[in-house]
């Protein structure tokens, strides 16, 4: 088991002696006797807490979430971006995320249907292709991108072009027959419209893109140079993807060209700053974290070797991955650091690092993932929900960032964990997460962000990453069943994009299924293939020259080209369950 239940032991001792001075020592004995069998109860394995009926009944507690969201949404808000779920009214947010004056939107802009795009993948996830369907049937009639609109780049890209390709994907899997009527691209066809009007952006000296466009203009006069880290440089699995799908390479190819100017920029410790200037090409912050707008730089070198299976990916992925180890790591902790002395800058714990145990585990470095994954489940259950800031050397709440805008980090970093592990700890903390959710955040017409965790007042916002990752995060944790036949990647708000063998640039491994190695199983020896083992999963088979060849598809490849690890470092992390391989 990784789940280290360490702090809950001390929180138990600190409960027993402050209950020791008020009660009689009767009632003691009954509380002492109930912690006792609790603790039976976890010493005899959560096998008998999350047996597959509770996993059920959890799986469906979180679909009925999902549609309390998307069915309030729909019925106040759609087709406008986001539901305000206390005033049943909506909010066009996609806008109003770029624009900082509002008198700019055009009077004609009713939104994008940002919820509704976001909820495709999940609808999917969640089984229900009538709802996907007429969704998508819906966009391809009515929704266009030729709006007098402001929006930042970064968002419409992970939220608009991702959730509209990652549909795409799943709408022409014919393996999952999700379609009554033909699909005539109709996403597709969306998408490209939206890549070509994100093309103009990367008009620059640098080619790093700029940070706002105006959907129907271009770029606007004036417009600010300033961009993040994670702004330029988090677009490559939606434009790579965008590209592979129409034939059109000037997608992929402005967003690796703003990637490898990006990259060119860090410094000699492999760091990172977190704001730049587009014309220049200089930093203007230079202390970063792992946090708000650098998070997803890091998350797309890793994703894009796993979907793209270019070695450059990889190697500028191990680096940074390095550098942040060993220059931002403090225990389970990351501090911010300035990327040209590696001195620390900021202690501050922020929602969003939460999903850096996620990424961890795609590198197979367990271990580590489960012990800052603790630490954010820990401030998780100290107030009910994530702040967005604590500081960490002050030991206090950030004095402006108390919110929690029902952000996915941690349910999306215990999704990981658990199918790295099987470690039911992780249904717990999964169910954890639900019952807050439910207890501060729901309400009657929809899920309401919270303005301030220690009063859990809430603000009149329903943000379309709620149903497009936190939903989901939660269902696949309580029911996998997508991901069993499956094998995807998922992009940083949550969208699934399947890794195929048609998208990766190096010849694929290969396997042939008659060549076996040998592995342990319950203290056995036992002489099997590495695909019959099921320890990497079958990405294609196919006959070659009157033989079965198989593509493995482990995005960490075994160390051997011939995939005998001779121990467990050589061995490689399964694309699928995220687990490392062992001998
Ligand atoms: C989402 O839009 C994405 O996960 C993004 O990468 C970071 N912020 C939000 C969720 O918190």
């Amino acid at each position: 088991m990784y789940g280290d239940r360490k702090g809950s032991k001390v929180m138990k001792i600190n409960f027993v002696s402050s209950l020791h001075r008020s009660m009689s020592s009767w009632h003691l004995l009954t509380i002492l006797l109930l912690l006792l069998s609790l603790q039976l109860r976890l010493a005899l394995g959560s096998f008998t807490l999350f047996g597959p009926a509770k996993k059920a009944e959890l799986r469906d507690q979180v679909r009925q979430m999902f549609y309390h969201a998307y069915d309030n949404y729909m019925q106040y808000a759609f087709p406008h971006d986001e539901l305000k779920p206390l005033t049943k009214t909506f909010t066009d947010s996609l806008g109003e995320l770029g624009n900082l004056k509002l008198e700019r939107l055009s009077e004609q802009y009713n939104g994008s249907a940002l919820t509704l795009v976001e909820s495709l993948s999940s609808l999917h996830v969640l089984g229900n292709s009538s709802e996907f369907e007429k969704g998508v049937l819906w966009l391809g009639e009515n929704l266009t991108f030729d709006v007098d609109v402001r929006v930042s780049l970064f968002e419409c890209n992970i939220r608009l072009l991702g959730g509209l390709i990652s549909a795409h994907l799943l709408a022409t899997d014919l393996s999952k027959k999700s379609f009554r009527e033909p699909y005539k691209d109709q996403l597709l066809i969306l998408a490209n419209d939206l890549g070509q009007r994100f093309l103009r952006a990367f008009d620059t000296p640098t080619g790093l893109p700029y940070a706002w466009i105006n959907l129907k203009h271009g770029v606007m006069e004036n417009e600010t140079t300033e961009t993040s880290t994670s702004g330029c440089g988090s677009l490559i699995l939606e434009m790579g993807a965008l590209s592979r799908l129409t034939g059109k390479p000037e997608y992929e190819e402005s967003a690796l060209r703003a990637l490898r100017k990006l990259w060119s920029m860090r410094s000699s410790l492999d760091l990172m700053g977190t704001t730049l200037d587009v014309t220049t090409g200089e930093w203007i912050e230079h202390s970063s974290g792992i946090g708000a707008g650098v998070d997803s730089f890091y998350e797309y070198l890793i994703k894009a070797h796993i979907l793209f299976g270019r070695d450059e990916y990889w190697d500028m992925f191990s680096s940074a991955y390095t550098a942040v180890q060993k220059y931002f790591r403090h225990g389970p902790w990351y501090h911010e650091a300035d990327m040209r002395t590696g001195k620390a800058t900021h202690w501050q714990l922020t929602s969003l690092q939460a999903f850096w145990p996620g990424l961890q585990i795609l590198v197979g470095d367990v271990l580590a993932a489960n012990s800052t994954h603790r630490e954010f489940f820990s401030v998780w259950e100290r107030y009910g929900v994530l702040p967005e800031r604590y500081l960490l050397d002050r030991d206090m709440l950030h004095p402006t960032e108390k919110y929690y805008p029902l952000r996915p980090e941690l349910a999306e970093s215990t999704l990981f964990l658990y199918q790295a592990t099987r470690d039911p700890w992780y249904l717990e903390v999964g169910e954890a997460i639900i019952n807050s959710l439910n207890v501060y955040t729901r309400v009657n017409g929809g899920f309401a962000s919270v303005r301030d965790v220690t009063t859990m007042k809430l603000e009149d916002h329903q943000h379309s990453f709620f149903l497009a990752e936190t939903c989901k995060y939660l269902y696949l944790l309580f029911d996998d069943t997508f991901l069993v036949n499956g094998n995807y990647v998922f992009s940083t708000e949550g969208h699934p994009l399947p890794v195929t063998h048609s998208w990766h640039e190096w010849i694929p491994s290969i396997y042939m299924e008659s060549e076996a190695f040998e592995y342990k199983r319950g203290g056995k020896h036992v002489f099997k293939s590495a695909m019959s083992s099921k320890l990497c999963p079958v990405v294609k088979v196919s006959p070659v020259q009157g033989k079965f060849w198989v593509e493995s598809a482990c995005h960490v490849l075994d160390k051997r080209s011939n995939h005998k690890c001779q121990s467990d470092k050589e061995c490689g992390v399964d694309a699928t369950t995220c687990r490392e391989k062992r001998l």
